[in-house]
């Protein structure tokens, strides 16, 4: 691992050291709020090494007053401070059979943290959207050439579009990362934070937001990062609904006759409604218990409290539902590519 970014490991697993992608063990959960350094980093380029007093974001495209904000301003406006999960749309990625290209995330390609920012619509409305206009772009500093044929030729930026009304809605401009300025490799000086979609939408090192009257067709919103839907390829949004086991992990023994807690997240684009768990491969289920106060847009904690048997062997599924009633699949989708992976996962123990 290169110098400069083995310091930023940190009892992280990394999955590629250019451009660096390091996973959170997801064993290791046992509070809402992911630590800064145990959150998971996922990126596409070399991370852009940006002086915040030369930066500049800049709004522009289908609006009546196009602005640039500098970093000082930006920090005078009313802010926010909100718990948003982010989960890699490839997170469990490790787990398809037969096995797919992309970076090859297990359990942890997800984390929470607190995000303190700006509403976008604050810039939105100073600058005036024009009526004509559809969707918001967000734009990376970061960029690079693809290895991908149907990629357009020369550098490409790291960029992403919502529609209108969710950048409206609850789209953040964060500086900070659980109360301090955001380190480079999550996106310094400012990144997006697009509540209940998949990560690759909260777009870091952000530099440009453009109003546009038509879809966006840019490489990451419709050649990557998109799944099949009645045959037409359409951009990936929001998170599906999963629970996790954080422990026992799959592959350890545990104690016979004694209550094992089993204890994991889930997290959907809304709130969680419920999780439950089965200790015999899926065949009964029983609920787990939801820990502390569900929030939206967040993951919601829970145990649940086995009482292992004599001896053998036990597998664990844990099963989540969204408050709106959308539970995990037990089978995965092959439409969905090597993206959306939220079907059931068994977790293994020997009981002795
Ligand atoms: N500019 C930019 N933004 C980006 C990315 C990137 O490579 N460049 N990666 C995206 C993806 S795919 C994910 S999963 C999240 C990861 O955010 P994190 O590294 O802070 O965990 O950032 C998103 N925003
Ligand atoms: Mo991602």
């Amino acid at each position: 691992m290169r110098t400069e970014h083995a310091s930023l490991q940190e009892g992280r697993i990394s999955r590629s050291e250019e451009p660096l992608n390091l996973e959170m063990p997801f064993e290791n959960v046992d509070q809402f709020i992911t630590p800064t350094k145990s959150f998971y980093v996922r990126t596409h380029f070399p991370i852009p090494n940006i002086d915040k007093d030369k930066w500049r974001l800049s709004v522009e495209g289908e609006v009546e007053r196009p602005l640039e904000i500098e970093y000082d301003e930006f920090l005078k406006l009313q802010r926010r401070k909100i718990p948003v999960t982010l989960e890699c749309a490839g997170n469990n990625r490790s787990f398809l059979e037969p096995k797919v290209k992309g970076v090859q995330w297990g359990l942890g390609a997800v984390g929470t943290a607190e995000w303190t920012g700006i509403p976008l619509s604050i810039l939105l409305e100073r600058a005036g959207v024009k009526p004509n206009a559809r969707e918001v772009i967000l734009e990376g500093a970061d960029e690079g050439e693809l290895d991908d044929a149907k990629a357009p030729r020369g550098k490409v930026r790291f960029a992403r579009s919502v529609p209108l009304a969710k950048a409206r809605a609850d789209v953040l401009l964060a500086f900070q990362m659980n109360n301090v300025d955001l380190p480079p490799e999550h996106g310094f000086p400012l990144r997006a934070i697009v509540p209940g979609w998949y990560a690759m939408a909260s777009i870091k090192w952000l530099t440009r937001v453009i109003a546009i009257g038509r879809p966006f067709t840019g490489y990451y919103q419709t050649l990557d990062y998109a799944f099949w839907r009645n045959g037409e390829l359409m951009p990936l949004s929001e998170m599906q609904t999963k629970a996790q086991i954080a422990r026992p992990v799959n592959g350890e023994t545990v104690l016979a006759n004694s209550n094992v807690r089993v204890f994991g997240a889930a997290w959907t684009c809304d709130e969680i409604g419920r999780v439950e768990v089965s200790t015999d491969a899926g065949s009964t289920w029983e609920d787990a218990q939801l820990l502390g106060e569900s929030k939206p847009h967040a993951w919601r904690l829970w145990q649940y409290n086995w009482h292992t048997p004599t001896r053998g062997r036990a597998t664990l599924i844990a099963r989540g539902t969204s408050s709106r009633g959308s539970t995990q699949p037990t089978e995965r989708d092959s439409n969905r590519g090597t993206y959306m992976i939220n079907h059931l996962l068994p977790v293994n123990v020997t009981i002795e």
